[in-house]
């Protein structure tokens, strides 16, 4: 009786966390709601693959209920033993041909899809943004179209988008689940992967290799437009005048403290190529500082007062400057008026 209790309880415990766990998770951030061309035939290959696996599951389970049933040990029959099959040629040919099939269904489409997705033949005519994975951070740089950018990828939707990435320190991976597949980037070999949006939207984006201290707080965004919507972004970026002056005068303040301090060394604002920080163009229509925490004036004072603990072991921590409180709100203020575009995240949200 106890241990059919014991049973009972850890049955109740699993169908409890299957209930709570399957709220889990955010529905731009799920490979189970694909919304891009590589998800979405992600999602096909696990579908074929878990029928197969049930159907395999169900035949063995029915199987084994017969062998059960029919041949239990039955009263007056203690000494009885069944004629013995083994040898048995068909059988053997049966259960050694079924499973090769199965895997033949998985492999097919696997496989095509696999060199689908690994196809770069539309590279050259299509937009390629070159990515760097940074502790912790992400950069992103539009060939051509001297754009550059960090944290938020603008993509136009149903279009393949190459990304050609390199890591400028150790091992990340760039993974959207609702878009694509995981990417690992290495610091000598570039890896390209193509991503398409079906949708408009804000897809979440991870670091999914182990990189260091904040290796969780790695996220970025990929922000998927209406092409129209995305030509009129890149205008806009193409037109950023880096040097323009603040309306207000605490902004202009700051935007000098930015540059006295050694804040400019590392941050390029307009198409500066890669820094040793994130690029601050359009920082002020960005959704989240430094890609994980809320886009609060209190925040970014905050980060700029002690980058440390808001995310451990960031670049940022050691950097040499020296501001004050009241400064760091000028600065603030300057950072979050550079709101090049239009054409931010909400664009994205409200256009669906
Ligand atoms: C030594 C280089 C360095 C210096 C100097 C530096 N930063 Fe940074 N900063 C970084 C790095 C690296 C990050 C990215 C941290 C991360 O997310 O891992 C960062 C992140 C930021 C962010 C968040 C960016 C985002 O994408 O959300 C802001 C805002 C910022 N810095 C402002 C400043 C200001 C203001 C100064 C001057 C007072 C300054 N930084 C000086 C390297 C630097
Ligand atoms: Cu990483």
């Amino acid at each position: 009786m106890k241990g059919w209790m014991g049973k009972f309880r850890a049955l109740g415990i699993f169908g409890f966390l299957m209930l709570v766990l399957s709220g889990c998770g955010k529905e731009n951030l799920s490979a189970l709601t694909p919304k891009g061309y590589g998800s979405k035939a992600a999602l096909n290959l696990i579908n074929i693959s878990l029928g197969v696996m049930i159907f395999v599951f169900v035949v063995v389970m029915v199987i084994y209920a017969i062998v059960i049933v029919r041949f239990r040990k039955k009263k007056g029959r203690e000494d009885y033993i069944p004629p013995q099959t083994e040898g048995n040629k068909a059988l053997e040919v049966i259960w050694t041909v079924i499973p090769i099939i199965l895997l033949v269904i998985i492999a097919i489409p696997t496989v095509a899809i696999t060199f689908d997705l690994a196809d770069e033949s539309a590279a050259d005519e299509s937009l390629n943004v070159n990515v760097t994975g940074n502790q912790f951070w992400w950069h992103f740089n539009y060939e051509g179209e001297e754009i550059q950018t960090s944290q938020d990828l603008y993509i136009p939707t149903g279009e393949k988008v190459y990304l050609n990435m390199k890591t400028s320190d150790v091992l990340h991976s760039f993974w959207v689940p609702a878009l694509s597949g995981k990417m690992d980037l290495h610091p000598e070999n570039e890896n390209t992967m193509y991503i398409q949006a079906d949708e408009e939207g804000v897809y979440d984006g991870k670091c999914a290799e182990f990189c260091g201290t904040s290796h969780s707080l790695m996220d970025f965004k990929v922000i998927a437009v209406s092409p129209e919507e995305f030509d009129q972004w890149v205008e806009d970026m193409q037109n950023v005048d880096p040097e323009a002056q603040p309306e207000t005068a605490d902004a202009q303040e700051g935007q000098q403290l930015f540059q006295d301090n050694s804040c400019i060394g590392c941050h390029a604002i307009g198409a500066s190529p890669a820094a040793t920080g994130p690029n601050l163009t359009n920082f002020g229509d960005r959704t989240t500082l430094a890609g994980v925490k809320e886009h609060t004036k209190d925040n970014i004072v905050d980060w700029i007062m002690d980058p440390e603990s808001m995310k451990p072991g960031n670049k940022m921590a050691d950097a040499n400057y020296d501001v004050t409180q009241e400064e760091a709100e000028k600065i603030a203020d300057y950072l979050l008026q550079l709101q090049p575009s239009d054409i931010t995240p909400e664009s994205a949200e409200t256009n669906e």
